[in-house]
């Protein structure tokens, strides 16, 4: 199941974490050093007011009109999509994805945020970034702990800079008792993935105990922790709902976590500036060609494509000319909104 590329884990590791801080360069530093930061209110309580609302609403009425993404304790257990009452087991987790098409206010707080974008190009050295996924997360009394994971664990060899960077956007306090996410300090320069194994219950966990220690955070809060850094979400014993939602971006020559570019509403796209399309992935910079899937269809913004069917003599299907790829380059010729949101 998991890969590992050093031979174990330290036998003796500390569990300090760094402290808090709005200041961007500390944090820059506590990302290198631990393997992740907090980046201290960030969003205003207006703006967490706002944030969480939307979440739990949209939550509510996808659990009300049976889509509801539910579980009983995290993504690796009893998962199921549909109602709380058609599942096997108390439905302690809900996972909202895809809040790219669930909320403009996601966007322009989340996505379009420049101070996170500072903490993408640090960690990915100012490699071309997209979003790779956009989650709600809520954590109810009850909710046992993820398995110990990396985000790139499937990755199957070790990398010199993080593939993902997690950020975790906490709307409510987050305290041990309510599932706080916890981490393993510094993990992110072992080289090595935590073991795991399919457990009795047919899904992963570690075979071996790990100490972890609880990021305890206040609304507004941004937990930002790379994807080599090894990570849980907590055991929540709590009548206090745990509810957040992470943004994770990816280098662009990865292949996103959620294909945004396939998922994203229509009548979303439409609504969104050139600036937010692109770091959606309507723009590549090395994989992730795409072709209209009919005329008129949404397109890459460096990388325009006619529509071109298989065409034969006498067929009836036709090809219908666009295309904004200039003499002499292949792609990435619209350097300039390029530049600025990866520089
Ligand atoms: O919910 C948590 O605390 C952790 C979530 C997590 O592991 C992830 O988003 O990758
Ligand atoms: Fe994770």
């Amino acid at each position: 199941m998991s890969t590992s590329f050093a031979t174990a884990m330290p036998a003796a590791y500390s569990l300090d974490l760094p402290e808090a801080t709005a200041d961007v360069e500390q944090n820059k530093r506590n990302l290198d050093e631990y393997g992740l930061a907090v980046h201290q209110a960030l969003f205003t309580p207006e703006q967490v007011a706002v944030l969480l609302a939307r979440l739990k609403e949209q939550a509510e009425m996808e659990e009300e009109q049976g889509v509801a993404q539910l579980s009983d304790q995290s993504s690796t257990s009893k998962t199921w999509i549909g109602r709380a009452s058609d599942g096997p087991a108390e439905p302690c987790w809900q996972g909202i994805p895809m809040l790219v098409n669930k909320g403009r206010v996601f966007i322009d707080l989340g996505v379009m945020n420049p101070v996170l974008h500072q903490y993408a190009n640090h960690c990915f050295k100012n490699y071309p970034m997209m979003l790779s996924s956009m989650t709600g997360l809520i954590v109810k009394k009850g909710a046992t702990p993820m398995v110990i994971h990396s985000d790139q664990q499937f990755v199957p060899f070790p990398t010199p800079t993080p593939v993902y960077l997690n950020m975790m956007v906490c709307l409510t306090d987050f305290t041990e008792a309510m599932g706080a996410t916890r981490v393993v300090p510094r993990s992110h320069k072992w080289n090595l993935y935590p073991k795991t194994t399919i457990g009795p219950q047919g899904v992963p966990i570690n075979p071996e105990p790990i100490e972890t220690v609880p990021v305890i955070c206040k609304a507004g809060d941004v937990i930002l922790f790379e994807s080599r850094t090894w990570h849980q979400s907590g055991h929540s014993t709590s009548d206090t709902v745990r509810y957040s939602f992470t943004l994770l971006w990816n280098q662009s020559w990865m292949r996103p976590m959620d294909d945004i570019v396939q998922s994203l509403h229509d009548d979303v796209y439409e609504s969104l500036p050139v600036e937010v399309r692109s770091l959606l992935g309507f723009r590549f910079d090395a994989a992730g060609r795409f072709e209209p899937r009919y005329p008129g269809d949404r397109q890459s913004m460096n990388r325009g494509m006619p529509f071109v069917p298989e065409l034969t003599r006498g067929g009836k299907k036709k090809a219908v000319p666009f295309g904004n790829l200039k003499a002499g380059f292949t792609y990435g010729y619209e350097n300039d909104a390029h530049e600025k949101h990866v520089k």
